[in-house]
């Protein structure tokens, strides 16, 4: 069996076991903030899926959200990037719209990128180089399209933000209208769908963008922070990904004028 059709697998088995385990009542913890929550289902889905790929591939590595890997030095050989649930609160408010979000590197370049939408029963998937699919179905190219006829993903949780606030709220000005979806991976994915014509955030673990990148560089869709520069999946990131025109677009209109502001936020990461 292929790498890919292993992963394939794996994400589609993890979810038949969320939604098995959901039938029970969860155990739900607090991490580093009281809204910032963990359940018993994050972390069984997590083993589960660390398990499967190190008993079959046991010289792979993994990066976790819910422990695996976060010591991670260098991305040689096989890196595979895991999200046990993406949108932890929506899983543990509305019992949907979350995903298991999981990007495969090789050598440090994109390999495979997952997001399935466990509810839902859709997986998102994309071997780089040959497009990208909805269940069996292919994902068209993105088109173009400028902010103000466009709608954009973000979370007004920033737009509230003392620093980021601002230049957040130009751009919430200046879009048709906005959308907060509570899964970094689907919005991203809401993104390669063409649903979204942007998604921005200041900080994302690779475990959340990593599967759905893969998946929205294969129709066309760019990545990068808010200062340009390009994704790595061994930090903390801020994040905007979008078509290649509002990319560019929100990048030299609103956020390259606030480089010294970007500056810092990035520099918060590093402590
Ligand atoms: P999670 O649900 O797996 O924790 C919510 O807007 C989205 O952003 C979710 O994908 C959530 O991932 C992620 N997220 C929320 N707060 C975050 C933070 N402080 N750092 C990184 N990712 C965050
Ligand atoms: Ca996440």
């Amino acid at each position: 069996m292929s790498l890919y059709d292993f992963a394939k697998g794996l994400v589609l088995e993890a979810g038949n076991k969320v939604r098995i385990m959901m039938k029970e009542e969860l155990n739900i913890e607090t991490k580093s903030n009281p809204n910032d929550l963990v359940t018993n289902v994050d972390k069984a889905t997590e083993n589960y899926i660390y398990d499967a790929i190190t008993h079959s591939y046991p010289e792979h590595r993994v990066i976790g959200e819910e422990g695996h890997g976060h010591d991670l030095t260098h991305v040689e050989g096989v890196v595979w990037v895991v999200d046990p649930i993406d949108g932890t609160l929506n899983f543990v408010h509305q019992k949907e719209n979350f995903a298991i979000s999981i990007g495969i590197y090789r050598n440090g370049k994109p390999y495979a990128g997952f997001v399935y939408d466990v509810m839902k029963d859709v997986l998102y998937h994309a071997k780089v180089g040959e497009g990208a699919f909805e269940n069996k179905h292919p994902l068209s190219t993105i088109e173009s399209t400028t902010l103000k006829k466009s709608l954009i993903g973000i979370n007004p949780n920033w737009v509230t933000k003392p620093k980021m606030g601002p230049i957040f709220q130009d751009i919430v000005n200046d879009a048709r209208s906005c959308r907060a979806y509570g899964s970094a991976a689907l919005e991203i994915i809401s993104v390669a769908k063409g649903q979204l014509a942007a998604y921005i955030t200041p900080r994302l673990q690779p475990w959340d963008f990593a599967g759905g990148l893969i998946v929205l560089n294969e129709v066309g869709g760019v990545a990068s922070n808010l200062l340009g520069e390009p994704l790595n999946i061994s930090s903390a990131n801020s994040v905007l990904v979008g078509n290649s025109n509002i990319h560019k677009e929100i990048l030299e209109i609103y956020l390259a004028p606030n480089t010294a502001t970007l500056i810092d936020l990035h520099q918060r990461f590093k402590k």
